[in-house]
């Protein structure tokens, strides 16, 4: 998948108008999963998943620092995301079913908090930024 010029701009924009937040939404986005999405939370089950856990805060903030990182990075993804990329197929092994699901979550977090903004067109740049972040990080299984 191919990221256009105005598919950047939209997510540039969106992640600036997160700012912030990021960490926030992002546990935010975790818990809608487990939640919505119950199987998911068998690679998580070393943590305390109880609503508010510090732990899920927590990851919630590492996971938000990668995809801030992705942002920053929108021409080599597959560079800028390598180690996370071969922690998630080699050590964690992560079925590639699951990364649609916790998008999903991440699309409906952004949208609640950013109505105004989460247009039909940043929508699907949105979509797209983060099949594309998924499609490099299950890009080792094989
Ligand atoms: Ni994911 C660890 C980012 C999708 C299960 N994950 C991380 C870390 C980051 C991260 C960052 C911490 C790495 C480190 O400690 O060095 N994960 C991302 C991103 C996505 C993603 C950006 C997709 C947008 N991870 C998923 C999915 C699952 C998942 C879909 C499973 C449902 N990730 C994990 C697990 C860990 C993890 C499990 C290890 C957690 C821990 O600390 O033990």
């Amino acid at each position: 998948m191919v990221l256009s010029s105005h598919d950047k701009i939209n997510i540039k924009a969106t992640w600036d108008k997160v700012g912030g937040q990021a960490g926030n939404y992002c546990a935010e986005a975790l818990e809608r999963t487990f939640a919505a999405f119950p199987t998911t939370k068998t690679y998580f089950i070393h943590f305390n998943l109880i609503l508010g856990s510090a732990q899920v805060k927590d990851h919630g903030k590492r996971v938000a620092d990668a995809l801030t990182k992705a942002v920053g990075n929108l021409d080599d993804l597959p560079g800028a995301l390598s180690e996370l990329s071969d922690l998630h197929a080699h050590k964690l092994r992560v079925d590639p079913v699951n990364f649609k699901l916790l998008s999903h979550c991440l699309l409906v977090t952004l949208a609640c908090h950013h109505p105004e903004e989460f247009t039909p067109s940043v929508h699907a740049s949105l979509d797209k930024f983060l099949a594309t972040v998924s499609t490099v990080l299950t890009s080792k299984y094989r």
